[in-house]
């Protein structure tokens, strides 16, 4: 789909790290449109919503605690195959073992704590964005 969207936060620690910038800047060099940005602090109930497929999970509190942890940026970036095309950039989960050239394989690492710090989310098919932007950007529905 050409104007295919994703939902992608700058997490809590990307925020402390002043990485708002060079996370915005490598989806825009990509070539994505940003579409959509806001600044929030995100609550238990929203984060619950968000991250309903985790709920019963070992990391799922501690991912909640780090969430609201601080300030997040949420964004909503546009393009042909963005959704894949973000996680490609974005690396996986683990920054240990993400890629270098990715978001996650360059500027985060292992922190040892109870929940993965790895600085964003990105939407993980056409369904989850289209029910991810609907909860952090019900306007642009
Ligand atoms: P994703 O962000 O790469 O899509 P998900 O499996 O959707 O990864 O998990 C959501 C978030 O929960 C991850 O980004 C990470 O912060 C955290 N997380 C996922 N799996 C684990 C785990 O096994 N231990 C600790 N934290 C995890
Ligand atoms: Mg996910």
């Amino acid at each position: 789909m050409i104007n295919e969207r994703t939902l992608i936060l700058v997490k809590p620690d990307g925020v402390r790290r002043s990485l708002i910038g060079e996370i915005i800047a490598r989806v825009e060099a990509k070539g994505y449109s940003i579409v959509a940005v806001k600044m929030m602090s995100a609550d238990r109930a929203l984060l619950t919503r968000h991250y309903a497929e985790h709920e019963g999970k070992p990391f799922f509190e501690p991912l909640v605690e780090f969430m609201m942890s601080g300030p997040i940026v949420a964004i909503v970036a546009q393009g042909n195959r963005v959704i894949e095309g973000f996680r490609n950039i974005a690396g996986t989960t683990d920054p240990t073992l993400a890629a270098a050239g990715t978001i996650r394989g360059d500027l985060a690492r292992d922190q040892g704590t109870k929940v993965t710090q790895n600085l964003v989310h990105g939407s993980d098919s056409p369904e989850s964005a289209a029910r991810e932007i609907s909860i952090f950007f019900p306007e642009l529905v």
